[in-house]
């Protein structure tokens, strides 16, 4: 009887034997120290090409600082969870990033018609999740059980892809209030449209801009505190990027409180400039990665909007 609501429903991504449900679980594990990261991994649940469309996090607001998801073909484990230590220790091979939550941060969805691929003939055959678990001190009572939902229906229009901007060789000096991290390459693939960006910096960012520039017209992508919860989040202005635009991003740092030079490095004490575009693209020619890690040309810079070396109230 369909009228009957007291029977439990199948949900309708169950109804075709091509779409499937993932469930990432984290057991309610209780970190010891503060600042620690948890991962665990889960096979991708087929070997056909199947794509990501919703995320739904079930994470725990008191438990969990923020979570990413991972896809690649060699996780560190693949038996239980594992402690994975500072950003590092998720895959043997390339990570690639496909999602973040974070405590305080509405989430963002994909656009419809748009999926992550994974399976098939991409390089993703697991999904790792990543937990940081903030400040033990604030965990009240029983940790709960964190977890993400994923659906994978098959074929999408639309590929969802991330364009990643990172500096590798920013140094900051001690006690120096502004010092800039410019990344900026020129684009040279198919038409993408770009929907959110997230920024990451360790302590010492300020703010993170990101910008297309075409015609020497710069246009903000997205600009962000990075002490501000790093998640996705919608872009400013709806554009796409074309072969020949260039893709520009700038990290404002301080080295305030600082007494030596600051590098670029995995640990809290260093920087890291990201960066992140989560793009869309026609899945006729889809380039589901991509990065960037140059400088741009010389004097490119002069042009960046005033915008960009203000600091953003957190
Ligand atoms: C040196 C650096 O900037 N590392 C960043 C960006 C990065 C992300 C991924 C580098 C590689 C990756 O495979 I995915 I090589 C970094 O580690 N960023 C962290 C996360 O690990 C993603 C972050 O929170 O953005
Ligand atoms: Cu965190
Ligand atoms: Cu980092």
């Amino acid at each position: 009887d369909p009228n009957d609501c007291t029977q439990p429903r199948q949900p309708l991504i169950m109804s075709n034997p091509f779409n499937f449900s993932v469930d990432i679980r984290m057991p309610g594990v209780l970190p010891t120290s503060s600042d620690s990261y948890y991962c665990v991994a889960v096979p991708v649940p087929t070997s056909r090409e199947a794509y990501i469309v919703d995320f739904v996090p079930h994470a725990s607001m008191d438990t969990a600082h923020h979570m990413l998801l991972y896809g690649c073909r060699a996780p560190y484990s693949t038996k239980g969870f594992w402690d994975c230590g500072t950003e590092q220790g998720t895959c043997q091979d390339e990570a690639k990033i496909m999602y973040a939550w974070a405590r305080n941060a509405p989430p963002t969805n994909l656009p419809k018609d748009v999926g992550f691929k994974v399976g098939g003939d991409t390089q993703i055959t697991y999904f790792v999740l990543q937990l940081h678990y903030g400040d033990v001190n604030s965990f009240r009572g029983m940790l709960s059980i964190t977890d993400l939902i994923l659906y994978l229906p098959s074929r999408q229009p639309y590929v969802a892809g991330m364009y990643l901007m990172m500096s590798l060789d920013t140094v900051i000096p001690p006690g120096k209030t502004v010092t800039n991290a410019d990344i900026a390459c020129t684009y040279l693939s198919y038409p993408m449209y770009p929907f959110a960006f997230r920024t990451h910096t360790h302590r010492l960012g300020k703010v993170v801009s990101g910008y297309r520039i075409r015609n020497g017209q710069w246009m903000l992508i997205g600009r962000q505190s990075p002490q501000l919860p790093q998640a996705f989040y919608p872009v400013s202005n709806a554009i796409d990027v074309r072969y020949g635009d260039t893709l520009a991003a700038r990290c404002v740092f301080t080295g305030e409180g600082r007494t030596g030079k600051t590098r670029i490095g995995g640990t809290s004490n260093d920087e890291m400039c990201n960066f992140y575009i989560m793009y869309y693209m026609d899945n006729k020619h889809a380039v589901p990665y991509m990065d960037c890690m140059d400088h741009g040309t010389s004097g490119l810079f002069r042009g960046i909007p005033a915008e960009a070396s203000v600091p953003i109230p957190v």
